[in-house]
């Protein structure tokens, strides 16, 4: 008994000391003065590229030294707008935003201009007739990668001498910038070749479980018809595959799977042949967005569009030598 508590007694003392040591080791550290407040409203984390952008950009917060208020906004515009008006009362130096959809942010963009705040946005655009509601934009060139689908769609279809192409589009959130983009780069690119019809265009909404309902009810619907899937984003078509296989067809041979963002999931099943080309779409934008925003802080000129680059993965080369894909 005597033995136990003496035990204890150093057990705690040790705990003490450890406690005590913890405490003054934080408190000798002055804390850092962040270079700059950054209000970031992020749309939520639908897909692996949504995780992967917000992961990119917390960690190149820390890097450039700027304090990060961050917002998930669970897919809702509504939530985007509370949260930009929180970032406006807490006067943040400037506020960066992902549009979940393209319409309805002139209110709160021009609190924000009231304010004197900048925005950046962030992936994604916006529709207004307003000039300068907006610093600049941030993000991938969704026409761009559209075209690079369609225009890997004639080489395939050239290299396996189909005369008639079926397609199927299973598309992302209706209004969204990549959506819209995406799909017109996409038709744009197919409309003069005469074998490619589309049978479908359908709203997946960027989600997994949506590309696997949309594509139960393409195959329900098109059947044997069906030649190629056009998914707007990797989630949609990682749910649409396991449906092309319960349905007894063959995806990357019976069916022609186009998938974009590049993820590595989907890298990994176009390494083993189930997806024929993969365009890429980097959510990397962190040191881009502090870069942009320690400027726009110091008052300083700040590129409108700011695209990255941007390459496709597919068939045509040798897969198994892409590295890995950190998202
Ligand atoms: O392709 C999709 C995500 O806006 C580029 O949103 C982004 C898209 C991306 O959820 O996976």
């Amino acid at each position: 008994m005597k033995k136990t508590m003496i035990m204890m007694g150093i057990l705690l003392s040790t705990l003490l000391v450890a406690m005590l040591t913890v405490g003054c080791g934080s408190s000798t550290k002055e804390p850092e003065e962040p270079r700059l407040l950054l209000g970031f409203s992020q749309i939520g984390s639908e897909s692996a590229w949504r995780i992967g952008n917000t992961q990119d950009i917390e960690k190149s917060a820390d890097a450039y030294g700027v304090s990060l208020m961050f917002e998930d906004a669970n897919q809702k515009q509504e939530n985007q707008i509370a949260a930009i008006r929180r970032f406006i009362a807490y006067k943040v130096d400037v506020i960066a935003f992902s549009p979940v959809v393209e319409e309805g942010w002139d209110n709160v963009l021009l609190e924000a201009k009231e304010a004197g705040i900048p925005v950046i946005l962030v992936d994604r655009d916006i529709s207004t007739e307003h000039e300068d509601l907006t610093a600049c934009l941030i993000g991938a060139d969704f026409y761009q990668e559209g075209v690079m689908a369609g225009e890997y769609l004639i080489r395939k279809a050239d290299s396996l001498g189909l005369e008639k192409v079926n397609i199927v589009e299973i598309t992302g959130t209706e209004n969204s910038t990549p959506m819209m983009q995406r799909q017109q780069g996409f038709m744009d690119t197919i409309a003069e070749d005469e074998r490619m019809t589309v049978l479908e265009s359908i709203d997946g909404d960027f989600l997994k479980s949506r590309g696997a309902e949309c594509m139960r009810y393409l195959l329900e619907t098109y059947g044997d018809d069906i030649d190629v899937v056009y998914s707007h984003n990797d989630e949609m078509t990682l749910g649409a595959l396991p449906e092309i296989e319960d349905a007894g067809y063959a995806p990357g041979s019976d069916i022609i799977i186009i998938s974009i963002d590049g993820g590595q999931e989907a890298i990994d099943v176009l390494k083993k042949g189930k997806i024929n080309c993969v365009v890429e779409c980097t959510p990397k934008l962190g040191n881009a967005l502090m870069e942009t925003a320690l400027k726009l802080k110091a008052g300083e000129e700040v590129d409108t569009v700011i695209h990255p680059e941007e390459q496709i993965f597919s068939d045509e080369q040798d897969v198994s030598q892409i590295p890995s894909r950190g998202y």
